[in-house]
This record gives structure tokens, sequence and C-alpha cells, in this order.
């Protein structure tokens, strides 16, 4: 049952819908895709089966009343969560961007199943708290499963936009004229039309040059004209860009399109908004993407200043390390390698939730590969055709003979009520963006391990007394030492000069002593101190990554000291002595 189940969901061929829910159960499979429903049945089954480490939470509800599940995994033996470094993780806010979601999945499978059997993995789970939202647009999700679709629509949340201004709403988009479930693309033949079949695959058109004869006519996607206006596909469905919507850097439509009016009108993604608002510790963003194999990271526009050096520092050293996890995966720059975007996710997540944010790309269609390598041939093997290099060849070569088929419909003959004879074909639903299921674990694995390597970075605090000297009556130098072993710093550089949220603090306390003089200190051979002018017992402090810091006190009385260190983002350490 759940073989065939694999099978009609990788060919797209029949609407997922029509099938009734599976008993999904933990370990749970990466060699199939999740729907909506079957995701939340997938989150439910790894929460019960691992109530001690997770919680399942309501984050919210979508603007079609979806609810939004976050999955939290924390050891709750070793503190709260929120006193722990926080690592968010999700996927398909564009809601086409279905594996995204699986990779979020895979994550919290990973860490759930290997928890007490893999020491990383459970080393990790003990000093982090995971908050992981597989989809973000699920109501992109359900339609893209439930909807004949495109491998690019059903990306944005719906807002109602007249198109074409003729007072209706979105009254005409595509249409699966042969049901199939697929949105594909329509050619007609036509001896004046400016493409030719191509020389190497039938399946493919290619323009002709000038002064060449035609062969076909291309018609875009399959539709019909149904309000009779004599266009047809001109009034899609309008849309608000999930990613485009965030209180940060956000513009509006004539800049930014798919902005909306304002930030946060999507009402799922100001739930998660307010849902990371309420844990400040979370220091690093994960937000998982479908095209292109990349990690990129902010600034998100050109206007916007470069991160302070510290920041790419940790960028450089986690993008870096993560394009050796995933090899194809390039570390690049939104604005400067991609395109601008306002109002994005990790614009908000960097700059006003003060956290590391990367944007997961994931799959590269060129992965679709068909053993055409010279340097993989061996002598008698038939060699590759002069143009006939081209990915879409490599492809429907992979569809043909790994994929069996199963990734592009061949062209049909559907007689069109305006266009008369024509042929429907072409690239299906589960191609071009997603991988074929025999290839996701591969995925989710990688990326997953991305995540985890990151993970393993964030901020761990050692707190030591360094030294104590009696330098005068009952007066003592104290000082103390604060180490980071990791990568990650314990408050961004962004963070402490966009003021968004305080420092750590470093409190000294005593009940029959007094900090005299307290402060940071730069040379403990030279005695070279910088004392804070005002309430020197409480120090607003940084450690960063791979440093140490040192704190030197003047202490005046006698007793019990106590040292505390307390941050948002790393976990809070305690020490006490006696002068
Ligand atoms: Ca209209
Ligand atoms: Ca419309
Ligand atoms: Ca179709
Ligand atoms: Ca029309
Ligand atoms: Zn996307």
């Amino acid at each position: 049952m759940k073989k065939s189940l694999v099978g009609i969901i990788a060919l797209g061929i029949l609407s997922v819908g029509s099938l009734s829910a599976q008993n999904i159960t933990v370990p749970l499979r990466f060699d199939r895709y999740y729907n909506y429903d079957q995701l939340v049945e997938a989150m439910q089954a790894l929460h019960r089966t691992y109530p001690e480490l997770s919680s399942l939470d309501l984050v919210g509800y979508s603007d079609e009343h979806r609810a939004i599940y976050a999955l939290t995994i924390s050891n709750p033996h070793t503190g709260d969560h929120l006193s722990k470094p926080g690592v968010y993780v999700d996927g398909n806010i564009h809601g086409n961007e279905v594996q995204a979601g699986e990779v979020c999945l895979y994550l919290a499978n990973r860490l759930l199943t290997k928890y007490g059997e893999n020491e990383q993995i459970t080393s990790l789970v003990d000093k982090n708290s995971f908050y992981i939202i597989p989809s973000v647009n699920v109501d992109g999700r359900y339609h893209f499963f439930e909807d004949p679709n495109t491998s690019s629509s059903s990306r944005s949340i719906r807002r109602p936009k007249d198109d074409d201004r003729d007072g209706l709403f979105d009254e005409d988009f595509y249409d699966d004229l042969d049901g199939d479930g697929n949105i594909c693309t329509m050619r007609k033949r036509d001896p004046n039309g400016d493409y030719k079949t191509d020389p190497y695959d039938p399946r493919l058109m290619v323009r002709v040059k000038p002064g060449e004869k035609g062969e076909w006519i291309m018609l875009g996607r399959e539709g019909i004209d149904n309000d009779g206006d004599g266009r047809i596909n001109e009034d899609a469905e309008g849309y608000l860009d999930p990613n485009r919507n965030w209180g940060y850097n956000w513009a509006p439509n004539y800049i930014q399109s798919g902005a909306g009016y304002y930030p946060f009108s999507g009402t799922g993604l100001k739930a998660i908004a307010e849902y990371l608002l309420d844990r400040p510790n979370v220091i690093m963003v994960w937000a998982f993407h479908n095209s292109g194999g990349q990690y990129l990271r902010g600034p998100s526009t050109k206007d916007e200043d470069e991160f302070p050096s510290g920041d790419l520092r940790v960028y450089d050293y986690l993008g870096e390390n993560s394009e050796m996890i995933t090899p194809g995966y390039q570390y690049l720059v939104v604005w400067k390698d991609l395109y601008a975007t306002y109002g994005d996710f990790t614009g908000f997540t960097s700059n006003i939730i003060g956290s590391y944010g990367f944007v997961g790309e994931l799959f590269q269609s060129s992965s679709e590969t068909y053993a055409l390598n010279e340097d993989l041939q061996k002598p008698g093997e038939r060699s590759r055709q002069e143009g006939e290099d081209d990915t879409n060849h490599q492809r429907l070569e992979f569809n043909d003979h790994v994929a069996q088929g199963e990734l592009y419909k061949p062209w049909t003959k559907y007689m069109h009520p305006v266009y008369g004879e024509i042929e429907i074909g072409g690239w299906t639903k589960m191609s071009s963006r997603l991988p074929h299921p025999f290839m996701l674990q591969d995925l989710v694995h990688r990326n997953a391990s991305a995540v985890i390597f990151s993970a393993g970075q964030t901020p761990e605090i050692k707190l030591e007394l360094m030294g104590k000297e009696k330098i005068g009556k009952d007066l003592y130098q104290v000082r103390i030492r604060l180490v980071n072993d990791h990568a990650i710093p314990t408050v961004t550089y962004t963070a402490i000069k966009n003021k968004s949220h305080r420092e750590d603090l470093l409190k000294v306390t005593g009940s029959s002593a007094d900090v005299v003089a307290g402060g940071k200190l730069l040379d403990p051979y030279m005695n070279q101190a910088v004392y804070k002018e005002y309430r020197p017992e409480i120090q607003f402090i940084q450690i960063p990554g791979f440093a140490k810091v040192e704190y030197q006190f003047l202490i005046s009385g006698k007793g019990r000291v106590n040292v505390e260190y307390s941050s948002f983002k790393a976990k809070d350490q305690k020490l006490e002595f006696d002068l």
C-alpha cells in the first residue's frame, strides 16, 4: 500500500488527496513526500514516540485557517528550553518548496531517534533547544499536493487580485485540461511557428533560426478562456509572497512585488514572528527553500550595511563548512549573488531576533544526470553528440532511465476549444524543483547535517575564577575568565550594533563585600583594565566565538562572593568563592 503511494506521489498523476491517511510511524520514512495532513501526522508521531524530549506546539493559524505546528526538541533535565541556545529551523515558506519540510522532519527524526545512541547528537540535544516548523506556508503545501500545479505554482499566500481589472477576481487561472493533476505545457503544430523539433530529442523544441522553417507554436500553460474575454489564463491567483512580508526592511509592492499592503499581513507569519519574539534564546536560524543548491546569508538588499566583521567570521565559518557537508552547494550573499529581497524572513531574524541566519536553497536540477560524462566513459560506449550537453537532454535521459518516466509527461493530443488540435505535455509538478524520492534521503541528511553542525557551534560558556589577590586591608583584586570554545558568540555583532536586545550580564555580589571597581581586563601581565564608571558590579559583556574574555574586579569586604553570568542566547553560569 505504502509503496504505491510513493509511486503515485512521485508520478504526480493522481490526486494525492483521494488517498486515505496513512499510519505514519517512527522512524519516519524519507523515500516519500508528506502532504499537509501527513506532515502534521508525522510531527504528532514523533512527539508521541518521544514525549520526554519533545513538545508539539500550535504556533497559530494560516490565512485559510490551517494549523501551523512547531516541534520543540529539548531535554528538560538539562534546563528549561529558554535557558539554552535556540536553533530555529523552518521550511516551505514557499508552498511549492515541499522538500524543505522533509528536511525539517528528517532533522527532528534524526535528533530524536539518535538521542542516547549517537554521542554527538545526544550532547547537542542536551545543550540546545531546537524549534522546528516544517511548513510555514501550510496553505501553499496543502494546495500544492491537492490541486493541479506546475512545479512553481502554489508558492504564495492567496490574496485575490483583479489583474485584468474587469471587476472579477482570479477568474481565469490555469486549467488541468487532461485531468492528470499537473499543469503542463500546450503546443500546436504550425508551419509558421517559431519553434522546431529538437534534433536530439523530439520531445523538446528549439527556436528556429532566421529563415528556417518552423513546426510548432508554444501556447503556454494548460488552460482555456474561463470567462470568455478572449484571453487565456489572464487573471491568476493574486498573491502575498510570505518571504517578502516580514517587519524588517519591508518595502511596498511597487518596489518589492508580493510585499502585501503592510508587514505581517500574513496571519501565519505574524504568529511565527510572535513565536520567535517569545524565544529570545534563538541564536541560529535556518530557513529552507528549494531551488539552486545554495546557503545564502544576508544582507538581503544592497542598501543595507554589510554585517559587522565579527559576524562575517561566523557566517564564513558556518557557510564554508556547510558547502563541504553538501557538495555542489554554494555559500552566497542574497543581494549580491541572487537578487534583492525586501522584508524577507532572515532579515527579520538577523536584525530583530539577534540570530545568525541561513537560507538553504535545496536541490540542483543538474544533479539529475545520466552518465554522459566523458571522463567516466569507457571505450566502445556511445559518445556525446554535438549539442547534446544541454541540461534538458540530461534530465530527459534521467527521466527515462533513472526515474522510469515519472517526471516528464509525453506529448498527447487534446482538442482545445479555442486552439483546436493541440498537444499537452512536458515537465510535471513533482519534477524540476523536487528530487525524485530515491534521492531525497541524501538531500535531507546532508542539509540536516549542516544544521546539526551549526548547532554544535552555539555558544557554550565556561566561567572560571582566574585569580584572587589581597592588595590592601580587606581589598581584593579578583579576575574572572569566560571562555567560549565554539564559533558563535553569545551576542551577535549586529545585535550589539542595532541594540536589538541587551548584552550579557556579569554580576558580582557579596553580602559583606562591595565591588569598588570592575571592568574588562585587557592585559593580565601589565595589569591593564578598563573600569566601568558606574555600578561596577554589573558588566555588560559579549563573549566572541573561539575566544575568552577576562574581567577584573576590586572588591572590598569579606565572606562569600557570588559571580553570575546571564545571557539570552547562552546558558547562565554561576560561581562563588570566599574572600
Ligand atoms: Ca479579473
Ligand atoms: Ca488575479
Ligand atoms: Ca494536466
Ligand atoms: Ca479569460
Ligand atoms: Zn523559496
